[in-house]
């Protein structure tokens, strides 16, 4: 069934507006004028995995997990409900937060060998599919490059937070709107990939180094999953952030005006919110840390005091001691042969690579071996 852009975020609204944020959020959705909804085609969202009861049980097992665990964690995923996702683009906009810039640059000079190093035979239609699309900001610099190569580009933008893959449709719709648009709701992490058949060339995006969230274990499991469901001559473009000066990386993650911060606090905000938590958001601090031993950034949040919450729906009290911390996110940074290793290890290899000028983040194209 084909579904304009307009009708599939107006299904997507009701299906998740079980708060008024998402009633405030579909006003700020409304097409720039001129906008053509008939040539857009939005297919096949991921109906079993946009159901809110599902969320609400993946946040309630992952909270029991990670907060009775020592040292307790919070899985990074958590950030992205709207707010969050929100949050995170402020970030990217940020004086100190280089990789979303950096990489766009790259992007700008480079989409079109790119996707032409991805896209061999120019006779056969191409897809794009992007593991944790966000809002898809940079994703039109490939998909333009693409529709310059192939008059049949479709695109797949993956991603946990409905919110944001909305606007990703929209973006892509409005800019591009002969790009086939077909997304899908899902945590790739604990619901791995199943793409359907196609018959064309794949490129799997896996850029905003995202990546940088998991450890070099699970980064290899997650790859693994893609590179399954990829046939020869497909490719995956990577976007990882490189190891530099621990002035540069901290800045990044602790930003003068507090966003991160923001970012950072708001999973406790989404605990009170959906699982009836009561954390006084006023009683913890953001804390960002480099690990030089694992090569990541760590955010964690610091409880200031000795202090008692409870999450209701998870039935779960907790005693925090004083300074005691919830580690929430690592951001792993690659060095060229951290890289090379792990796209390596999963039975990719190396088709070009391009970076800054500074070296501060690269784009690495791979084929299947
Ligand atoms: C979306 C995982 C790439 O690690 O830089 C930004 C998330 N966290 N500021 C990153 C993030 C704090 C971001 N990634």
């Amino acid at each position: 069934m084909r579904r304009s852009c307009a009708s599939y975020s107006g299904d997507l609204a009701e299906f998740l507006s079980t708060n008024n944020q998402m009633a405030v959020r579909r006003d700020s959705l409304e097409c720039p004028k001129g906008f053509v909804y008939v040539a857009t085609y939005v297919q096949a969202v991921d109906l079993e995995h946009l159901a809110t009861a599902d969320a609400r049980e993946a946040l309630t097992c992952e909270v029991r997990r990670g907060l009775i665990a020592r040292p307790r964690s919070l899985s990074p995923w958590m950030f992205y409900d709207a707010e969050g996702s929100r949050l995170f683009e402020r970030i990217t906009t940020l004086p100190e937060y280089y990789p979303t810039r950096t990489e766009r640059a790259i992007l700008a000079g480079n989409a079109h060998a790119i996707v032409a190093g991805a896209h061999g035979d120019r006779s056969l239609p191409l897809r794009l599919v992007e593991l944790g699309a966000g809002t898809a900001s940079k994703t039109c610099i490939l998909l333009e490059a693409a529709l310059r190569l192939s008059d049949d580009v479709a695109y797949v933008p993956v991603d946990v937070c409905p919110h944001a893959l909305e606007l990703a449709c929209q973006n892509v719709a409005c800019a591009l709107p002969e790009v086939r648009i077909q997304p899908v709701v899902r945590n790739y992490v604990t619901h791995p990939l199943q793409l359907e058949p196609f018959d064309g060339t794949t490129l799997a995006l896996y850029i905003g180094t995202s990546i940088g969230n998991f450890s070099p274990e699970e980064a290899r499991l997650i790859l693994r999953d893609l590179r399954v469901q990829l046939q020869p001559g497909d490719a995956l473009l990577l976007g990882t952030d490189m190891v530099k000066d621990e002035r540069t990386l901290l800045a990044a993650y602790d930003d003068s005006d507090g966003i991160t911060a923001a970012f950072n606090l708001n999973i406790l905000h989404r605990l009170n919110w959906e699982l009836g938590a009561n954390f006084d958001t006023a009683r913890f601090l953001h804390r960002a840390l480099w690990n030089s031993i694992e090569s990541r950034i760590e955010m964690h949040l610091e409880s200031t005091q000795e202090q008692d919450v409870a999450i209701e729906r998870a039935d779960l009290p907790i005693h925090f001691m004083p300074r005691e911390t919830i580690h929430t996110e690592n951001s792993y940074k690659f060095t060229d042969r951290s890289i090379q290793r792990l796209l390596n290890d999963v039975g990719f290899g190396i088709s070009g690579a391009w970076k800054d000028s500074r070296g501060w983040y690269t784009l690495t194209l791979a084929y299947l071996r």
